[in-house]
């Protein structure tokens, strides 16, 4: 028996707790996860704030280990599965920030690509901020994104990649849609850990969002100047 039955989630201190639910992160122990959460929300902790430090800090250190071969595929779709309880609870809390609908989005992971936390993630702070968001899930092929844009009109189309060999498929995207004559008609946001400034102008999107916060504050403000621009 582990002492981790032992241990009693609420009787930890903030810290200790947030420590705690990092471990549990990288146990992929769900159940943990979500009371860890709950309990951090009773003593009025904001969903942003337990969603970047308990969860966020957790899975950036089993990405560490993952890197390094501590970890295999098996433990790290477990700890992203305690990350998704966690993000359960935390999403309406976040979607009950957002007032009306100030723009739409339709976002996807690309092709060749399985990862969806961060997408998930930034999903969720949009709907937060007033974004309706049109998730197209994972493994996106240009045609996916096509059709999509072309039946939501959305002010934004952002795409996710996390593997170094996925996301030049970003400008496959952006490439279609500039032969299409259609490339100006949205704002196109792109995202995902492997990517920077230079490779987000480099293949021709309006902006690269470092994380979810930015991606919400990068979309208000080119809305806002799409807004400004329209004539009268
Ligand atoms: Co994967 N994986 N993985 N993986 N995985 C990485 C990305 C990796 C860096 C791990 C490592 O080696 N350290 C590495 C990529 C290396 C590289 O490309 N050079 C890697 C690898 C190699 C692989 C496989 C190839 C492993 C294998 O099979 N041998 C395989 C690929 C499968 C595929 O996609 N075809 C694979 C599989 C998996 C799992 C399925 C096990 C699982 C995914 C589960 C899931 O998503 N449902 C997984 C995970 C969990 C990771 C790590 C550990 C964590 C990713 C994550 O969720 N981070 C990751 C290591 C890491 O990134 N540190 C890793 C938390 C999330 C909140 O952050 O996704 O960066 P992130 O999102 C942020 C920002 O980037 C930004 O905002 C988010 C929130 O702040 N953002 C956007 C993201 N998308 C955006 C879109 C926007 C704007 C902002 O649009 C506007």
């Amino acid at each position: 028996m582990s002492d981790e039955e032992d241990i009693i989630l609420a009787d930890l201190d903030d810290e200790e707790l947030v420590q705690q639910m990092m471990d549990d992160l990288y146990d992929g122990m769900r159940e943990e996860i979500e009371e860890g959460v709950n309990i951090l929300l009773e003593r009025g902790w904001e969903p942003y704030r337990i969603l970047t430090e308990a969860l966020v800090g957790g899975m950036t250190i089993v990405g560490a280990d993952f890197r390094d071969g501590i970890l295999f595929v098996p433990e790290v779709l477990l700890a992203a599965n305690a990350m998704k309880g966690g993000m359960a609870i935390l999403k309406p809390l976040l979607a009950e920030t957002g007032a009306r609908t100030i723009g739409k989005m339709v976002i996807g992971t690309v092709k060749g690509d399985i990862h969806d936390i961060g997408k998930n993630l930034v999903s969720m702070m949009m709907e937060g901020a007033g974004f309706e968001v049109i998730d197209l899930g994972i493994n996106n092929a240009v045609e996916a994104y096509l059709e999509a844009i072309a039946k939501e009109q959305p002010d934004i189309l952002g795409m996710s990649a996390l593997l170094t060999t996925t996301m030049p498929y970003m400008k496959v995207v952006i490439d279609t849609m500039k032969d299409q004559g259609i490339r100006d008609d949205y704002i196109v946001l792109v995202g995902g850990a492997p990517l920077n400034e230079e490779f987000g102008r480099a293949i021709g999107a309006d902006a690269y969002c470092r994380d979810a916060a930015v991606a919400v504050e990068t979309a208000k403000t080119f809305i806002a100047r799409k807004h400004n621009q329209a004539p009268a």
